[in-house]
């Protein structure tokens, strides 16, 4: 029953404790997002990224990123070239997993798995796979070059595959692996993604819990100022025609920092606009959070969970604010959110309910591994393009 073991746990301070097996962390005795020290961040690194891979350029990324303890992979700013003669447009700065909370259902453990400060694996060839560059130092970033399938299939001139840049990363949370990964589409689209994977806490093997992957995201639409979120909802019926439907816009809470939640029957979305970036038919760029959700998380444990009641947070972007667990306070003062810089926090929560391909029970030890549970959303441009991008 006993395994590999290893973790760091913040309490008050960082202490490197050595546990024993089939346990992983014990819950920290204290609010688990002290966080007096944020981990301290490595030199930030760049890749650029032209697409298509192999033709002439159309489009283009530049990836800043970054690698620390507790948050593994960050992205520390990503800048979009929609076409060879233009200038870097950028589109985010700081993005981050700000947080990972994995409750289990008999009420404990529930575990803070970014407040733990755990490294990153390193990386191996075969996770690596054939076309991935492995990058830092130890070994853990992966990045490489996707095919993302069709693009699209136009009845005119036919359809056109895909590409993205994809950089990776995985956390070493004790009996778990969460897998950090953020693409860059030829389309201008960011994907984030984070995907869970390993075992149950040991003890536990056969019991249900969530992974709540909390992002925090701040979007810099052409630069950090004159960005405002607003929401967008599809609203159905409407006035006397029972046929009739529209789309709502309107600002964020009000235009207020704060929350908002999804509703699948609206199919929200968030949009964040720099009205003074326009394209040629003078419509404000804009990149839209666009969800993909198995369902709304919330969870009423006494650990500080006040954070989870909510989809979407926004708050103005101030240094430091990187928490999750404090968003309820980061947005106490309700300050404007328009015009302004802004950081959007999105939560893409996944339900692991076990199942006989997670592993089997040999004796008193546990095999097997829990194939990866992705979840996460999509960053996609709107109007920042004149036309169709990568259209002949
Ligand atoms: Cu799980």
């Amino acid at each position: 029953m006993l395994s590999r073991w290893k973790m760091s746990l913040l309490a008050g301070g960082i202490v490197v404790l050595g546990l024993w097996a089939g346990a992983r962390a014990q819950q920290p005795d204290k609010e688990p997002s002290p966080f007096q020290a944020p981990p301290q961040a490595k030199p930030v690194n760049e890749v650029i990224q032209e697409f298509p891979s192999n033709d002439q350029m159309r489009t283009a990324w530049k990836v800043h990123w970054a690698t620390s303890t507790g948050f593994g992979l960050t992205l520390q700013g990503a800048w979009f070239k929609r076409a060879p003669k233009e200038k870097w447009m950028q589109v985010v700065g700081d993005c981050r997993l700000s947080e990972m909370f994995v409750p289990y259902h008999s009420g404990s453990p529930r575990f803070w798995d970014i407040s733990y400060n755990f490294s990153l694996c390193k990386v191996n060839k075969n996770e690596a796979g054939p076309h991935g560059k492995v990058l830092g130092n130890p070994p853990n970033v992966v990045c490489e070059v996707r095919d993302r399938g069709l693009a699209y299939v136009d009845t005119g001139k036919g359809g056109r595959r895909g590409q993205k840049l994809v950089l990776f990363a995985t956390l070493d949370a004790a009996n778990y692996r969460y897998v950090i990964e953020y693409g860059f589409q030829d389309d201008g689209v960011i994907t984030f993604r984070v995907g869970s994977t390993g075992r149950n806490y040991g003890s536990r093997e056969w019991e249900g819990h969530m992974h709540n992957g909390l992002w925090r995201v701040d979007v810099n639409v052409d630069g950090p100022a004159n960005n405002s979120v607003l929401v967008m909802e599809h609203m159905e019926p409407v006035g006397e025609q029972r046929a009739n439907a529209k789309t709502i816009h309107r600002p964020f809470n009000g235009g207020r920092e704060g929350f908002e939640d999804w509703d699948p029957l609206k199919f929200t979305m968030l949009s964040i606009q720099n009205d003074k970036k326009r394209n040629i038919r003078n419509q404000p760029a804009a990149w839209d959070v666009m969800p993909l959700r198995h369902g709304n998380a919330r969870h009423y444990g006494p650990d500080n969970e006040e954070c989870t009641r909510h989809d979407f947070w926004v708050t103005q972007n101030r240094t430091g604010e990187i928490y999750y667990v404090k968003l309820p306070k980061y947005v106490a003062k309700a300050e404007p959110i328009m015009n302004t810089d802004v950081v959007v926090w999105v939560s893409t929560a996944g339900h692991h309910e076990p199942r006989s391909e997670d592993g089997e029970m040999k004796g008193t030890s546990f095999e097997g591994v829990t194939q990866l549970m992705w979840c996460g959303f999509d960053l996609r441009p709107r109007n920042v393009f004149d036309r169709s991008p990568l259209y002949p």
